[in-house]
């Protein structure tokens, strides 16, 4: 084993003056400067957890394709603590499934959410295996934000409680709702509502939202 070590250790001081100049690493570097914080930079911050008891919710559907969403609190199969969110749906054959959004009771008195500092959103979520769910938020008016509409990348349940991070990087702005003639930026230090819709075309079932946070 000794002379293989000695040569690998050889070959990477051959190799070092090369990492060190190779344009590809510095590119990379530079690039994820770019990209805004790779770590949060403050204390979580909770959107819901259910536990304060459910703020009341909205729900929108396809009903030409048959689509259907109604929200609740769920007290029996949670993530943590004592509450949760349920969601029973019908997805439908349309273009499009259902939405739905609910009053947080931990919505600051300033009506937006200053998430500054943070990277993304996490959530933890059970559901059908296979249903694909999506994260929407809302900027507020004030503090930056411009009332668009921002859209995270699709979900996709397991079957049983999954973890979910989805980075402010993989958003993108909505083209169906929100302001469209904004500034084409999503601004964290407003953000005023959380809106999930349900995918079109993944039959009928049953999504259980708990622990939301901003991270
Ligand atoms: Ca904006």
């Amino acid at each position: 084993m000794r002379p293989l070590r000695h040569l690998s250790a050889f070959a990477l001081i051959l190799a070092l003056p090369w990492v060190a100049g190779c344009p590809g690493v510095l590119e990379l570097k530079s690039k994820q400067a770019k990209g805004g914080p790779a770590k949060s930079t403050v204390a979580p911050i909770l959107y819901d957890d259910f536990e304060k008891g459910f703020g009341g919710g909205w729900t929108y559907a396809c009903t030409e394709g048959g689509a259907s969403a109604a929200v609740s609190e769920e007290d029996q199969t949670v993530h943590s603590g004592k509450k949760a969110m349920k969601v029973t749906f019908k997805s439908g054959t349309g273009s499009w499934g259902a939405g739905f959004g609910w009053g947080t009771p931990y919505m600051p008195k300033a009506g937006y959410f200053n998430a500054k500092g943070t990277i993304g959103i996490e959530l933890w979520v059970k559901g059908p295996r296979g249903a694909g769910f999506q994260i929407s938020l809302k900027e507020g008016k004030q503090n930056g934000g411009d009332e668009e509409v921002y859209l995270a990348p699709q979900g996709t349940c397991t079957g049983v409680w999954k973890r979910y991070f989805f980075a402010y990087d993989g958003f993108t702005r909505g083209i169906y709702s929100g302001n469209q003639g904004g500034d084409d930026r999503l601004e964290i230090g407003s953000l005023a509502s959380m809106d999930i819709q349900i995918a079109e075309k993944q039959g009928d079932g049953i999504m259980y939202f708990d622990d939301i946070y901003f991270k």
